[in-house]
């Protein structure tokens, strides 16, 4: 039995000068019940606990270690620049060569804006798509996450065409009436909201393939269909790729299913681990950028020499191995086959969405397209289940709404010993 109480006594002391414990809620295991591990160190497939336990981690940061913890050509390029100071509030060489590469891997930019966060990547393109456009409205997909920017915090209003409603006080009515919410993979409720709204929608924001309400893929024709309607109405396309960007191909989600937005948002992988953000797409909408146009948009550490290092050392690295996505693709399949074959033995119909290395395992029986089909899932079956994986030492994401990401790290032997603690961790939740 794995125990933690250095990481018990940790979280309580935490709880004095940081709201809930944590710098970002999902963290506080609240989900799932139970108290959250706090890390000292991490390497390649491992993390490492205060009390000295070790986990598979099938989080690898909510994505950005792809590589793996503490990757060397990552680690290498930070050490080579730290001398350097870590900020000029300049502009630098290094920010041009990682957006000349980012143009070059991803189809829908032409130019690209370094932030952040990926938070600051969606504000800052429905606020370029508004002001190209000079429409207000913009329409979100319920489940899908762009982060907590007010915008985004939204939930579907009564019927299907109202106006969405605030999802967490101090987001206004006036933010909400600007924010409508359709549900995914559902291009008929797209269409009437953009009837009900004529000439009023700036863009269509989502996750093209989606990881915030666990794995969600697009059915057949969504993306292509939201192309056309974007086409047909004047309406911005965002492929909100913060997740998906650089994971599912070399040149994310729109690579991958060959639909190309008309701007895409991106974070996580493309800072290996630092905090980046970006934002890019056609040059006609980016030049609206401010200083070359009138919307506004700042950042102190936009462009840190520190951050783009590593980002262009992990960016540099994907671009140039290919291989990369095979060998996911491979050991995500293993992992994926040996669940269902587990499912299977246990006579258990659970669902499984995965697409290259991402996946998750809902506790319901219902195929998985949309969030209400997602929420039919049983959550406290899933807590049960995200213990008994953690007391295995496999460190899963603490929320039956998340995906999980596999890295080059996780070989062959790990694979056994995920899909056996898997074997076990779903035999002891259905006999609890
Ligand atoms: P950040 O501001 O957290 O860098 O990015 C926000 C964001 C935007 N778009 C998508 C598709 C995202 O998945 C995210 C952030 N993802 C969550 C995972 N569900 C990060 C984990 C967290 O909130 O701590």
């Amino acid at each position: 039995m794995i125990q933690a109480p250095i990481s018990n006594d940790l979280f309580l002391r935490a709880q004095k000068s940081i709201p809930g414990g944590v710098n970002s809620p999902v963290r506080a295991f609240r989900a799932v019940g139970g108290n959250p591990r706090f890390m000292v160190s991490a390497k390649g497939p491992y993390m490492f606990d205060e009390d000295g336990n070790r986990y598979i981690d099938l989080i690898n940061s909510w994505g950005p270690m792809i590589l793996g913890h503490a990757a060397e050509v990552v680690n290498e390029a930070v050490q080579k620049a730290i001398p350097n100071s870590l900020s000029f509030g300049a502009p630098t060489r290094k920010e041009i060569e990682i957006a000349e590469l980012i143009v070059s891997m991803v189809p829908s930019i032409e130019k690209v804006r370094m932030v952040n966060s990926g938070t600051e990547a969606t504000m800052s393109a429905i606020r370029v798509a508004r002001g190209f456009t000079g429409r207000d409205k913009i329409i979100k997909f319920e489940g899908c996450y762009h982060g907590h920017g007010d915008s985004f915090l939204i939930s579907a209003g009564s019927g299907a065409i109202t106006l969405g409603v605030p999802d967490s006080p101090g987001v206004t009515k006036g933010t909400a009436n600007d924010t409508l919410t359709a549900p995914f993979n559902n291009l008929e409720a797209v269409q009437m909201l953009i009837d009900a709204n004529k000439g009023q929608i700036a863009a269509i924001i989502l996750e093209p393939v989606a990881g915030n309400m666990g794995l969600v893929t697009p059915a057949e024709g969504f993306l292509q269909g939201l192309r056309s309607l974007c086409d047909k109405e004047g309406i911005v396309l965002i492929f909100d790729e913060v997740m998906t960007g650089f994971r599912l191909s070399a040149g994310g989600a729109q690579q991958l299913y060959g639909v190309t937005p008309d701007m895409s948002t991106m974070g996580k992988i493309i800072g290996g681990g630092m905090p980046v953000g970006a934002y890019g797409g056609k040059k006609e909408i980016m030049d609206y950028v401010a200083p070359a146009g009138p919307v506004y948009q700042a950042g102190t550490l936009s462009g840190n020499p520190i951050a783009m290092a590593a980002g262009m050392a992990m960016l540099t690295y994907l671009n140039e191995h290919p291989e990369v996505y095979t060998q996911l693709e491979q050991t995500t399949n293993k992992m994926v086959t040996g669940m269902q074959q587990n499912l299977q033995k246990l006579g258990l119909t659970y669902t499984i969405n995965r697409i290259g290395s991402m996946f998750s395992i809902f506790f319901t029986d219902k195929p998985v397209f949309d969030f209400e089909s997602a929420k039919t899932s049983d959550t406290a079956l899933f807590g049960r289940y995200f213990n008994g994986m953690l007391q295995r030492g496999i460190y899963l994401a603490p929320s039956q709404y998340e995906a999980l990401f596999v890295s080059t790290a996780i070989d062959d032997e790990l694979v056994k010993q995920y899909v056996q603690a898997n074997y076990e961790a779903l035999q002891e939740t259905v006999q609890q």
